[in-house]
């Protein structure tokens, strides 16, 4: 970046400081710090001189003088504990980080509206599902759930997707999943599942992952996460990007009308662009290419302007149908399938800008589902119920007391007032004698509205008279029949993955006793899947291991729940790898250009080095990346064309053979020009309907077709195995 007019100024100016006279005023390395304000990155040394708004001042506004030393006595003498100013800098830096969430700890976040396509008033009274005008503002945070913060963004995982809508009427925070269920019924087994999963205690790994012993031991010792693990095994739990993933609010809740009538319902989000996912090789590559895969891409499309959309959609249904439905509603381990309960889109939601700022914005933001605003209230779910004790108190710990919706990004932006008062980090400053209620000294202090404010529905739901207990009712005890269905209702590519995650997962399991587990529900759930990842793990499914559990229903598969299915042919939003040489023509790189940007794709030119490339006009080539920088799992499609005299240099290079050979194994489109034949000879690629020679024939038009399937499928068997 140039410097600015300022910078330049006062670079060539000596500082107040400086000119007064002092020799040594910032100390032996006065010399240092000189250059580093004429060349513009000693910033203090340019704002001493840039007038008063740009003056650097400790927390209490003590103006700063020298940014660059510590007090000491004498040049080589000890330091002062009187250094008020050194203190409060490291005493702040220490306390940069708040504990991180115990779950969900890596995400990234978005802001944007949300706009209702037409009155819900038929059933929900909540302000914002009402006026297609109104936009109202979001806040989204993706996340993985297993690792840490800085873990890596394609681990095989459940991937959060929270949405805090700052409504008119308060915040509604829709705490959800890229998967319709959950693991668990009740949130009484939360703790253990989530220590299951999360790196094993005495030895510290593995970070973000689930193929170990313990997470593998609690689930098959866990009937009810069977249905949970065929999802979070598919393709779903390897997204290619949080702009192309489903959303879902998981549990049943409640819509109430403004005649308090109720309805239950189901929350989804679909994304315009259509749903996609990595390949599992590619994911695990991705994790050395990229650690911020997700991350990147969702801040590098906002920036770009090329805003994620998606629909939100309701499943609405009364209790005449919950009651009539095979499974519970108030059981989070099973689904209502679209089949039987139609979704009706009801809005839309744009991400529109980035964060300002990471950590006040995507860290501190606090969901809760036990944000709720008038027209929307729970269920009886269990896990539901659990789940609104534990985000608040979470919060409490996380970021440090109970103000914490004063922080700007968790606060409503209506108007908010009550008589709650002091606590850590109080940020107002309420007036008056009252902070009670009822009172008689102050007719303007805040009073309930019994016309308006939230009431609870009343919930006639069949709470008959009976004893405590901590149990279960019988109508959450079916496993499997859903898991089967989930199975069934996947292609055959969909299905291969599922068996290959199974494998890949329980072959680092090192206990046999916990595969051989595993190997008997996965035969409950469906007998190919049992007996494809037995064989993908060289054992046998014991027989007496099945026979413990009752034989599932076989239910009619649910189309809806395969992403290959309802995937749309597109490139909108996604990335076009082309790797040129020194000479690689100029009139076709633009034509590529021409062709990716009408489809709304991205083209990055991945040169030998990241400059000095030439085409064959002379021109220098904008290169995005280096090819040692970008493997090809970073593009969704990706062009070789190389200069005659250029091919010769990539053949000598790993980087360049493994970008070809991957794109093929990732079952990725591949154009190429005549040149770079011998180039994807030596990569091994057989020529298909997705490797296009974007020179003859059909050319970039036939390239651009096969990148919009995605992948191409059909080559999958010739690449690997399930169980690979
Ligand atoms: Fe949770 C965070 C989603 C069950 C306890 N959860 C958290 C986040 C998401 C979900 C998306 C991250 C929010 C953010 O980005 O800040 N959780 C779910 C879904 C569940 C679920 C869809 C089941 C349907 N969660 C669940 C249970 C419990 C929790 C049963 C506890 C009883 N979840 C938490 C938490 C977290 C959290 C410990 C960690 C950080 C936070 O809340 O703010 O309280």
């Amino acid at each position: 970046m140039a410097p600015s007019k300022t910078s330049k100024n006062a670079a060539a100016k000596p500082s107040a400081k400086t000119a007064s006279a002092k020799p040594k005023a910032f100390g032996a390395k006065g010399d240092a710090d000189a250059l580093r304000g004429s060349i513009g990155q000693g910033g203090e040394t340019h704002q001493r001189a840039a007038g008063s708004n740009s003056r650097l001042t400790s927390n209490q506004g003590t103006v700063i003088s020298d940014n660059q030393n510590s007090l000491r006595q004498g040049d080589r003498g000890p330091s002062l504990l009187e250094d008020f100013i050194l203190r409060e800098k490291i005493t702040h830096f220490d306390h940069e980080r708040i504990p991180e969430r115990i779950v969900h700890a890596r995400g990234s976040g978005a802001h944007g509206t949300f706009q209702v396509y037409q009155s819900q008033g038929h059933v929900t009274k909540a302000a914002f599902l009402q006026d297609p005008k109104v936009k109202t503002p979001v806040f989204v945070r993706f996340s993985t759930v297993a690792g840490g913060a800085g873990s890596i963004d394609t681990a095989r995982d459940v991937r959060g997707f929270a949405v805090k809508f700052y409504t008119s009427e308060g915040n509604f925070d829709l705490v959800g999943n890229n998967i319709p269920v959950f693991f668990i019924q009740d949130a009484m087994k939360f703790p253990d599942l989530v220590h299951s999963v999360k790196m094993e205690p005495d030895r510290g790994f593995p970070q973000a992952a689930s193929a170990h012993d313990t997470f593998w031991d609690f689930v098959s010792l866990m009937p009810e996460s069977m249905h949970m693990l065929t999802w979070v095994m598919s393709d779903r739990a390897i997204p290619r990007s949080y702009r192309m993933m489903e959303g879902f609010g998981v549990h049943t809740f409640r819509l109430i009308d403004a005649k308090g009538k109720a309805s239950f319902v189901k929350f989804h989000w679909r994304p315009l662009n259509g749903s996609f996912s990595l390949v599992w090789d590619e994911a695990v590559k991705l994790g050395g290419a990229d650690y911020d895969f997700h991350r990147r891409d969702l801040w590098e499309a906002i920036d770009a302007g090329n805003f994620p959309e998606y629909e939100l959609a309701f499943q609405v249904f009364d209790e005449k149908f919950a009651d009539s439905f095979d499974f519970d509603v108030l059981d989070a381990t099973k689904l209502i399938p679209e089949e039987l309960v139609p979704l009706q889109v009801v809005g839309k939601m744009t991400l529109n800008r980035n964060p300002d700022n990471f950590f006040a914005e995507t860290e501190q933001v606090a969901f809760h589902p036990g944000h709720v605003v008038p027209g929307i209230d729970f269920s009886n779910d269990p896990l539901l119920q659990g789940r609104l004790f534990s985000y608040l108190d979470t919060q409490l710990i996380r970021l440090g007391g109970p103000n914490f919706h004063q922080i700007p990004i968790n606060q409503p932006k209506c108007p908010f007032r009550n008589l709650q008062r002091d606590g850590h980090m109080q940020m107002q400053v309420p007036k008056g004698q009252v902070n009670y209620e009822p009172n008689s000294l102050d007719p303007e202090a805040p009073r309930e509205s019994p016309t308006d404010g939230f009431v609870s529905h009343p919930d006639p739901y069949p709470v008959v008279q009976s004893d405590k207990v901590r149990g279960r009712a019988e109508s959450f005890g079916d496993h499997y029949s859903q898991a089967r269905q989930f199975f069934l209702s996947q292609t055959k590519p969909e299905q291969d993955h599922i068996v290959g995650a199974f494998a890949f997962e329980l072959g680092k399991v090192s206990r046999p006793a916990i595969r051989a587990r595993m190997l008997a529900h996965l035969n409950i759930v469906h007998k190919d899947l049992g007996a494809k990842v037995a064989e993908a793990l060289g054992m046998e499914i014991d027989p007496a291991l099945v026979r413990a559990f009752a034989e599932p229903k076989t239910l009619k598969p649910s189309p809806a729940l395969s992403l290959l299915a309802k995937a749309p042919q597109t490139i909108k939003g996604r990335k076009v790898g082309v790797l040129v040489t020194e000479g690689s023509s100029a009139a076709l790189i633009a034509a590529i250009y021409k062709a990716a940007m009408k489809e709304g794709a991205k083209v990055e030119l991945v040169g030998p080095r990241v400059s000095g490339v030439s085409g064959d006009d002379g021109a220098e080539l904008p290169i995005d990346h280096a090819l040692y920088a970008a493997p090809s799992v970073v593009f969704d499609a990706v062009i070789a064309i190389p200069s005659k005299d250029g091919v010769a240099g990539l053949l000598r290079e790993a980087a360049a053979i493994d970008w070809l050979r991957d794109a093929f194994g990732h079952l990725k489109a591949i154009g190429h020009n005549a040149a770079a034949a011998p180039l994807l000879t030596k990569a091994g690629i057989e020529v298909d309907e997705a490797v296009v020679d974007i020179e003859g024939g059909a050319g970039l038009k036939a390239f651009i077709a096969a990148a919009k399937q995605h992948r191409l499928w059909s080559r999958e068997p010739k690449v690997r195995s399930p169980g690979d």
